[in-house]
Order: C-alpha cells, then sequence, then structure tokens
C-alpha cells in the first residue's frame, strides 16, 4: 500500500493529569499497532484541556510530556504526524462552523459532560458542553477513517459522524465520516479503589490510578490495595466482582492471554497471589516506556522538530479542508 492510499487514522489525548494504564490501554496501545497500515496523526489536545482549570506552566509542561510519553509507547515519529491542537489554528475555526450544524439537544445527551460537571461542578463552563464539537473538527479536518478511542468516547465519536453526514447532506459531499475502533478488550478500564467508575487520568486520588511513569514500587503498591471482594475463589465475573474483573481485564491485555486461561492458571490461589503477579507484568511492560521517556524528554530539540513537522504537515491538510468549508458555507474567499 503507497503512503496515499494508506485510510488516515486520527487519535487523541488532552493532556490533563497523569497519563495513565488505562489511556494505555484503550488508546496508545492500539495506536502503536495500527500505525504502520494507516496514514496516522496523533494530537495532544491541549485546547480541550482547557475545559477545566489548569495551571498554566504545568500545562505547557505536560504537553511535551505527553508527547515524549507516545513515543515512548511506540508511536514513531518517522511514520506518524504528532502535533500540538493548537499549533494547528483550524481546529478551532471548524468546530465554530460544526457548532453552527449542532443541536444544544444533543450535546445534552453527552454523558461525559454531565460526569464531567458533577465532577468540576465549580466550573461548569460553556467549552466543557462544547468539547464534542471541537472533537468532531480534531477528526473531519483530517478526513479521518478510523479514530481509535476507549469506550467512554463513543458517543462523541457517534455525535462526529452524525455532524459529518449532515454537512455533506446540506452542503454536498465534503467530510470523511470516521468509523471507530474501540478495542475488543480494555476498552474500559475502571478505577483501582472504585471499580464502578472508570479509571481516569486527572482522578485526584492517585491510588485509582496507574500513572505510566509511576515508579516500580508504587504500582506495585497500588495493585496489591486495588479494591477487590471479601470472597475468594478467582473468577471473571464483572457483575457480582468488578474488582476482580478489572484486574483481570488489566492482566489479560497486557500479557494477551484470554480470561479464561487466566482464571484456570490462578484456580485454588489467593487474590494476593494475583495481584503480586499482576503488579509484577505492569511494572514489566511499563519499565522500558519509561527508560526511553527518561531519555527522550532531555531532548527539547528533537522533541521541537517533531512538533514542528507535525505542525506543517498538519497545517496543510487543515488548510484545504478549510478553504472548502468556507467556499461550501457560502464565506467569501481571500482575495488573492
Ligand atoms: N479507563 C479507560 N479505559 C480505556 N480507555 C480509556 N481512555 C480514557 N480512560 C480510559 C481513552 O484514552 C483516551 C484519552 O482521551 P481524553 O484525554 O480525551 O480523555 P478522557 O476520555 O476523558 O480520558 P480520561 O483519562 O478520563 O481523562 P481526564 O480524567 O483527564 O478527563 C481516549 O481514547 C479514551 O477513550
Amino acid at each position: 500500500m503507497t503512503e496515499t492510499s494508506k485510510p488516515v487514522l486520527l487519535s487523541g489525548i488532552q493532556p490533563s493529569g497523569h497519563l495513565c494504564i488505562g489511556n494505555y490501554v484503550g488508546a496508545l496501545k492500539n495506536w502503536v499497532t495500527l500505525q504502520s497500515s494507516h496514514k496516522s496523526i496523533f494530537l495532544v489536545v491541549d485546547l480541550h484541556a482547557l475545559t477545566v482549570k489548569q495551571v498554566p506552566s504545568e500545562l505547557r509542561n505536560r504537553c511535551l510530556s505527553f508527547l515524549a510519553q507516545y513515543i515512548a509507547c511506540g508511536i514513531d515519529p518517522e511514520q506518524s504526524l504528532m502535533v500540538i491542537q493548537s499549533h494547528v489554528s483550524q481546529h478551532a475555526e471548524l468546530s465554530w462552523v460544526l457548532s453552527s450544524l449542532t443541536y444544544m439537544g444533543e450535546l445534552n445527551r453527552m454523558t461525559q459532560f454531565k460526569e464531567k460537571s458533577t465532577r468540576h461542578n465549580e466550573n461548569i463552563n460553556a467549552a466543557l458542553f462544547s468539547y464534542p464539537i471541537l472533537m468532531a473538527a480534531d477528526i473531519l479536518l483530517y478526513q479521518a477513517d478510523l479514530v481509535p478511542v476507549g469506550a467512554d468516547q463513543k458517543q462523541h465519536l457517534e455525535l462526529a459522524r452524525d455532524i459529518a453526514q449532515r454537512f455533506n447532506h446540506n452542503y454536498s459531499e465534503t467530510f470523511t465520516v470516521p468509523q471507530p475502533y474501540i478495542p475488543k478488550q480494555g476498552a474500559r478500564i475502571m478505577s483501582l479503589q472504585d471499580p464502578a467508575s472508570k479509571m481516569s487520568k486527572s482522578d485526584k486520588n492517585l491510588n485509582n490510578l496507574i500513572s505510566i511513569l509511576d515508579p516500580p514500587d508504587v504500582i506495585r503498591k497500588k495493585i496489591k490495595r486495588a479494591v477487590t471482594d471479601s470472597g475468594k475463589e478467582i473468577i471473571y465475573q464483572p457483575e457480582d466482582k468488578p474488582g476482580l474483573a478489572n484486574l483481570l481485564v488489566l492482566f489479560s491485555v497486557l500479557t494477551n492471554k484470554k480470561i479464561q486461561n487466566i482464571v484456570a492458571d490462578y484456580q485454588g490461589k489467593m487474590y494476593s497471589h494475583l495481584k503480586e503477579d499482576l503488579g509484577e507484568i505492569a511494572v514489566e511492560v511499563l519499565a522500558p516506556i519509561q527508560d526511553e521517556y527518561s531519555k527522550i524528554i532531555k531532548d527539547k530539540k528533537y522533541l521541537n522538530g517533531i512538533l514542528k513537522n507535525g505542525a506543517e504537515q498538519a497545517s496543510y491538510i487543515a488548510r484545504k479542508t478549510m478553504s472548502k468549508v468556507y467556499r461550501k458555507v457560502g464565506l467569501v474567499p481571500y482575495p488573492r
């Protein structure tokens, strides 16, 4: 397959909190698998991060840190574009146009808005509400065919598809209607202390998540302390034993072993055995990533080179899409 005939893959993560094992399993790991068969663009979506309060200097550092973690996890800068969202101004421009095609009722139905406005009830701002429109713009700007995400983003992706179809219907064929790629397993890793909630990278309780950069002892300790039920038997029953089921899912995605085989291996053993082994497995998966990260993060020239190249190539595609969009909706072209 030639570079130009490859389907376009786009995904992004907002630089908030600590990139966690949920993001790794639900998103990053799949980006790495899919990058060679696609023309891939991976975003650090910094404009999205503004929907919750940020400390500016920390946000700035986190953008570079996330980029370095993408590379340490296996994203190849020779193969894929890596872009900071705010470096391509067309994201915000397209978002404005698409907001004129999105209904309040649609945004009102978004469960992430409901969940985040409960979590950040001191700051329920308009951007938090219109976040899915900016996400649609991120995707449609690059005519993405495939968008790998965790299960929590499925609803936003469906909205992006609806908006694309609406635009195409109103103004003629313009946008590719994107397909979601949701992993069969690991699409929703749960919080370690509260297995009824999703593991989230900006959770204030750091015991709820395993950060990609957590030191080995911290990883072991967090898994050891993960909430499970008071039973003894190791079986996979997400309804009755959600904490244990979450650990089994993690075990399975990190080792590529089937859950039923893991359950069989641990017959007659205790939860503590499973937790101990899972702690070692997580350390083994994350240690090489951490080593790589510690080298990359020091090389600001290398990182800036990747960002410059990413912004230039992404802007080229984005300008093409935007001039088409502005023309179709009836705006006057810039005089030449
Ligand atoms: N627990 C999870 N299990 C599997 N996948 C997950 N993702 C997030 N949490 C899990 C996926 O990781 C990507 C990150 O997307 P995002 O940065 O836009 O934020 P999010 O979906 O709101 O993720 P977080 O971790 O919950 O961020 P915070 O706490 O900062 O809001 C997406 O592909 C997501 O599906």
